[in-house]
């Protein structure tokens, strides 16, 4: 192992990149793994169907059932993944024995999940759940006309950022809220304006309770269309960019909710100019926002790229946000974390300095045969030699833990 590093070491130093430079930074930094992938979005209020216009497809057996279960195979997952990181967890997976509503949530029903970060030096990031709900049915939360469930759900947003922000404190760590709602219609609406004039007013309510910004970063996540919802979003991208920008929060890009041709690689660069914070949620959108495992594509590399290259690891929050169901699921958490990582140590083994100077000055040819001569250096020993030192198995062992976990606990839950 180590001389095929040292190996890879001398290679891309001769192009003046620093491998063991890279592997530091990657260290430190922190990927928010979504607690969701575990069960297939469900939750812990016996809800049992998803809704929303999200869907996970797929009855791969082993879901976790409770929080027991949930939190057991987490800790297998981590195992499987190197370095220190954040788990996003949803307003639904609220642990508790009380029989509590969404908007009479508060921190005491996330101690467990608290403590459990605590005990294992992870963060955690927090988001209010608009969905799986019999007041969210028509898929009408903040936007909702009637005032009434209006007001249950700024409820639900208020309470939702108090336990972000106590959480936050807890833990040293600030807690990315991110707020993302259903909200749209089927078919041509009547009125486009009315439905935002609405969230608008009760975003401006849940966000009149001010916050220290230690604890907690604000975030709304735009969609262009849901299942069931596709003639009209009411929290699109321009409602949203523009509620972020005046409102001083976050606004959260997720790469499954734009027009397939359209790239946050390509915003990234465009909302540091004017935003401090940019938290991500990384899928795989197929076709549509199908939220598939995260693979090491094109696309994350570009996302990777102008993280790092624009020194933005401070700023840009990584998420992750996908829920395959059709698959071993601590395996889905696995592989999508680690081709995130991949993707980062891909771009930190870039000779980015250089190749901006050969853009700058025209020369694009050169440019073509160094990005083209970077696909096939040798990553897969720089990313080997990171796992191992970070006490996680690189290549395919993991995968045999998985397959005896499965055999031993997964497939006695069903
Ligand atoms: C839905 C959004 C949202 C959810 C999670 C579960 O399209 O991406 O972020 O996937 O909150
Ligand atoms: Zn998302």
């Amino acid at each position: 192992m180590m001389s095929r590093y040292e190996e890879a070491k001398k290679m891309f130093a001769k192009y003046g990149v620093d491998t063991d430079a890279a592997i530091k930074t990657l260290e430190g930094i922190k990927i928010s793994i979504h607690c969701w992938q575990g069960d297939d979005v469900i939750g812990f209020e016996n809800a049992g169907e998803l809704s929303g216009g999200i869907a996970a497809t797929g009855n791969y057996p082993g879901k976790a059932r409770n929080p027991e279960e949930l939190l057991k195979d987490f800790d297998v997952a981590l195992s499987m993944i190197p370095g220190k990181h954040k788990i996003n967890i949803h307003a639904s997976y609220r642990i508790t024995d009380e029989n509590v509503d969404r908007d009479a949530l508060e921190p005491k029903h996330f101690q467990p999940w608290i403590d459990y970060a605590k005990e294992r030096g992870l963060g955690i990031d927090f988001n209010p759940t608009f969905f799986s709900h019999p007041k969210a049915e028509d898929s009408l939360t903040l936007s909702n006309p009637d005032k009434e469930i209006r007001d249950f759900w700024i409820r639900h947003g208020k309470a939702s950022r108090k336990i972000a922000a106590y959480i936050g404190e807890q833990l040293g760590i600030p807690c990315v809220n991110n707020i993302w709602i259903p909200d749209g219609y089927k078919d041509i609406p009547a009125d486009r304006l009315g439905p935002r004039k609405r969230l608008k007013a009760s975003l401006d309510e849940i966000f009149s309770v001010k916050y220290d910004p230690k604890y907690i970063i604000d975030c709304v996540e735009s969609k262009v269309f849901g299942i069931g919802l596709e003639a009209y979003t009411v929290g699109s991208h321009e409602f949203y960019m523009s509620y972020a920008a005046k409102n001083g929060i976050c606004c959260l890009l997720d790469n499954g909710h734009y027009h397939p041709t359209e790239m946050i690689s390509d915003k990234i660069p465009s909302l540091l100019l004017f935003f401090d914070k940019i938290p991500l949620h990384v899928t795989r959108p197929m076709r549509w926002d199908s939220d598939h495992v995260v693979l090491l594509d094109d696309e994350i590399k570009e996302i990777a790229k102008e993280i790092v290259r624009n020194d933005a690891l401070d700023r840009v929050l990584i998420g992750l946000d996908y829920f395959d169901a059709s698959i071993n699921r601590i395996a889905a958490w696995v592989i999508g974390t680690r081709n995130m990582q991949k993707a980062l140590l891909h771009a930190l083994l870039l000779p980015s300095q250089k190749m901006k100077e050969l853009q700058d000055s025209g020369n694009m040819t050169e440019l073509m045969m160094l990005n083209e001569e970077f696909k096939t250096m040798p990553l897969g020993d720089v990313w080997a030699y990171f796992c191992e030192k970070n006490g996680v198995q690189s290549g395919t062992e993991w995968y045999e833990k998985i397959e005896k976990y499965e055999q031993d606990v997964l497939l006695k839950r069903n």
